[in-house]
């Protein structure tokens, strides 16, 4: 006995990993809708072994449904959630549209799991942003052994990030600077991306960071402890998919740096890659179709009394959106639904 789930955005990257992820993890589905705008009506997407046809969103009645996974930005999101969620179907959303209401979870289920359990209040929970999923699963197991006080954090964040129409124009744009003539002006980003390093991700805000430095910092603060104090800058990067980031982490007590790595070799859906040597780290190119938030060049921090710096690299597409909200879907099948 299995669930009925729904894929809002199925022909995006994100919607495409989800299915690719509920049918890796074997989530146990009873039927599955492939939701998408009119104009993609009938795309065909993967499932598996399955081909499915993208049915319209628009019309789309999600009375009877247990689950609906959406990827569709906040802007169609604020039109179809409340819809879903009202007809009785559980959303779970990774726009970001919900992560900040206080009637909302904002939810990574190696963090904080029992969040789940709020659901009820608008029938919605929220996925957090890539960069700040990955980041929490790497500081939660450390906060838990030696409270965090403040976390300083630089981005190395892949196109992907920013959709299909990024990742084409890294590559042509890489291309083009190798055949006269076919030079690519930038659009998605307002300066050159290949060869190069934007330190820019989404709008600006008026203290001078930008909106998505700002989501690290307040879904940190939710999603882990409002306490820890969090700064960051977030680059993009000539990468195709997986984010990197450089973490520096000031604790209330000192934590040997040996500790520590014992510590997150245990953590849930860590996999530490740590060797003082030519190639002992990982690199984002290594981590693309895993479900793993690789950590890596685990050291002290000699600057501070109680610091430490890590490198931690992980599939944005995966752990820092798809396997995330399917990830939410199964403990909302084990604790909530209770069929399967
Ligand atoms: C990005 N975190 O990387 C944002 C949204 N996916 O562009």
């Amino acid at each position: 006995m299995g669930y009925k789930v729904a894929i809002a955005g199925a022909t995006g990257n994100v919607g495409r990993e989800m299915l690719n992820i509920l049918a890796e993890r074997e989530f146990p589905v009873d039927e599955i809708a492939a939701l998408a705008s009119r104009r993609s009506l009938g795309t065909e997407v993967s499932f598996g072994d399955k081909t499915l046809k993208t049915q319209d969103l628009d019309t789309f009645d999600f009375t009877g449904w247990d689950i609906a996974l959406f990827a569709i930005g906040s802007d169609a999101t604020k039109t179809y959630a409340p819809k879903a969620a009202a007809a009785g179907c559980i959303v779970i959303d990774n726009s970001s549209l919900y992560r900040y209401d206080p009637d909302v979870p904002l939810v990574v289920p190696e963090v904080n799991a029992d969040a789940v359990m709020g659901y009820s209040k608008k029938n919605i929970i929220a996925n957090p942003n890539c960069s700040t999923a990955q980041m929490v699963v790497a500081l939660k197991p450390l906060h838990d052994r030696a409270r965090i006080k403040r976390v300083v954090v630089s981005t190395y964040q892949s196109v992907s990030g920013s959709g299909k129409e990024a990742i084409d124009e890294l590559w042509n744009q890489t291309k083009g600077l190798y055949v006269p003539g076919q030079e690519v002006e930038p659009s998605v980003y307002p300066k050159q991306i290949a060869f190069n390093v934007i330190p820019h991700i989404d709008v600006f805000m008026e203290d001078g960071s930008t909106k998505e430095e700002w989501k690290m910092v307040a879904e940190t603060k939710k999603i882990v402890d409002p306490s820890i104090k969090v700064t960051a800058t977030c680059a993009r990067v000539p990468v195709f998919v997986g984010h990197s980031e450089a973490i520096n982490i000031e604790f209330e007590e000192f934590l040997d740096e040996d500790e520590a790595r014992d510590i997150l070799r245990e953590a849930p859906g860590v996999m530490v890659v740590d060797k003082r040597e030519d190639g002992g780290y990982v690199t984002p190119v290594e981590c693309v179709g895993d479900f793993a938030t690789f950590i890596s060049r685990i050291r002290q921090d000699s600057t501070i009394d109680n610091g430490l710096n890590i490198w931690v690299v992980s599939d944005n597409l995966r752990k820092g959106a798809a396997l995330n909200a399917v990830q939410i879907a199964e403990v909302l099948g084990s604790r909530v639904l209770k069929k399967g």
